[in-house]
């Protein structure tokens, strides 16, 4: 029996009116010579308010995009995982269900399956079924790669959805986003929660505002004339080819520890901003007034942090880093402190003003995604000339914007007030920044600059209603 915190699965109509399914279908039957089973819809994300807060245990303000990851999944009775892309610059991949495992990222990043692969060992792990089945899989997917719209967890949480429904296994929303959360860090980077918790828990036409341990979604509905434009920066930032996003969570983890040293905690234990202030019972204010007091420098060397937590070289390395950060010699605590508590505060301050809905919301909207987008310049030190310049011009004509996702190139995610607004500021952006982009030859403008309106959550479709058929 399903429940509304169940994934919901879809009949299709045959013949199916959606040209990338009939063509994800027909390249499938192509490729393995069979139907598939089923198909797997997974959206990417925006995130609106609430950057690099959430693996530090504070809530985040996504909402699901139309570009989406599908799959088309057959169960194989080879015990093979065979999986194909559409699209022919990624190459076909095929291992042993059993014996697989997900190497070490080489330079450059990780192959395209290897999101795949994350998914179905998430699955084993968490199900350890006693008879595993291998699949042929087919991935059409238009999200943009490494744009901060999270094309990677959304091919991670299909991976994850499918392999649970081959398997037969209960589909509750919640227990499917924590797997996917869990399971895409043998990627190696250690994100928080978010892409997948909205990857599944998104609603139409709403935002979710995400909070964690337990995790859970509110719906927040977002005023009428708030209309956000997404524009790419044509900067690709790929986060698992380099160690800046993990640099990033080792120095919010360290500084966390920091604190409850000074406050005279188990500094050990004490790893998330977010148990930290809890353990204190502090209030955001009050946490920013102790990164102030106790954090005072702007750089710490290892040297230094070694000698404040009394500790050794390897037992730094080996428990406080990570297998990428283990080279860095010189930490900004104070700074990524401060960027995680203001933002988290814009965050509670964002959906106030968004849920009044009073004269002025919009513009006070633009104003806290204007400070998010400094903060994350300044203080978090993740944005790019690309990014800040699409925001300046932003701001040139009244438009609020920021950085969304991980950074470092991607996407900026605009609040325009209203259509007309939003359209002017669409046709300034494709003049004063596209037109003159060494890299838009052969690109459609409108794939990279677009208004985006929130959508459903991962679904399943079926083409009939014989379940039976993978049973
Ligand atoms: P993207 O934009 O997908 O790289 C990453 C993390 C998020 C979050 C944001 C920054 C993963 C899978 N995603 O997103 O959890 O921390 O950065 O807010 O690590």
């Amino acid at each position: 029996m399903s429940s509304s915190s169940d994934i919901y699965v879809r009949i299709l109509d045959a013949p199916t009116n959606c040209d990338r399914v009939s063509r994800l279908k027909e390249y499938f039957v192509n490729a393995f010579n069979r139907n598939p089973d089923f198909i797997v819809r997974c959206s990417g994300r925006v995130n609106i308010i609430g950057e690099h807060v959430d693996y530090c245990g504070y809530p985040v303000l996504p909402v699901a995009v139309e570009q989406t990851i599908l799959l088309a999944v057959a169960s194989s009775d080879d015990n093979l995982i065979h999986v194909k892309n559409i699209d022919t610059k990624y190459k076909s991949f095929k291992c042993n269900v059993n014996t697989f495992c997900i190497e070490a990222v080489q330079s450059g990043g990780p192959e395209w399956y290897k999101y795949f692969l994350c998914g179905i060992k998430g699955i084993l792990e968490y199900a350890k079924p006693a008879n595993t089945k291998g699949m042929m899989v087919v991935l059409s997917g238009n999200i943009p790669a490494a744009s901060g719209l999270s094309s990677s967890s959304a091919i991670v949480s299909a991976s994850v959805l499918g392999t649970a429904y081959l398997y037969s296994l209960p589909l509750e929303k919640q227990t499917l986003a924590t797997i996917s959360a869990d399971c895409e860090q043998y990627i190696g980077t250690q994100g928080g929660g978010m892409d997948q918790a909205i990857a599944y828990l998104a609603k139409q036409g709403c935002a979710q505002f995400i909070e964690w341990n337990p995790l859970r979604a509110t719906s927040v509905i977002l005023p009428k004339n708030a209309i956000f434009v997404i524009a790419n920066s044509l900067t690709q930032a790929n986060k698992a080819a380099t160690s800046d996003f993990n640099e990033r969570v080792v120095e919010c983890r360290l500084a966390c520890r920091l604190l409850a040293k000074k406050m005279k905690l188990n500094w050990r234990d004490s790893w998330r901003f977010a148990d930290l202030q809890a353990a204190l019972n502090f209030t955001l204010e009050e946490m920013e007034i102790l990164v102030k007091n106790n954090l005072p420098q702007l750089v710490y060397s290892r040297q230094e942090l070694l000698e404040i937590f009394e500790t050794k070289l390897d037992d730094f390395v080996e428990n406080l880093l990570t297998a990428n950060t283990r080279d860095v010699q010189f930490f900004k605590l104070r700074q990524r402190a401060l960027h995680v508590f203001q933002e988290s505060l814009r965050v509670k301050t964002f959906i106030e003003v968004a849920t009044q809905q009073a004269e002025g919301s919009i513009n006070l909207m633009k104003q806290l995604m204007r400070q998010s987008h400094e903060s994350l310049k300044t203080l978090y030190e993740c944005s790019h000339p690309n990014l800040d310049k699409l925001v300046e011009l932003s701001d040139s004509v009244g438009v609020g914007a920021r950085l969304t996702g991980a950074g470092w190139g991607g996407c900026i995610v605009a609040l325009c007030d209203g259509t007309e607004e939003s359209i002017q500021y669409i046709n300034m952006l494709k003049q004063s920044y596209y037109a003159s982009h060494s890299q838009v030859s052969g690109k459609n403008l409108d794939e990279l600059v677009f208004a985006t309106s929130p959508q459903r959550g991962a679904e399943i479709y079926i083409f009939d209603t014989a379940r039976s058929v993978i049973g």
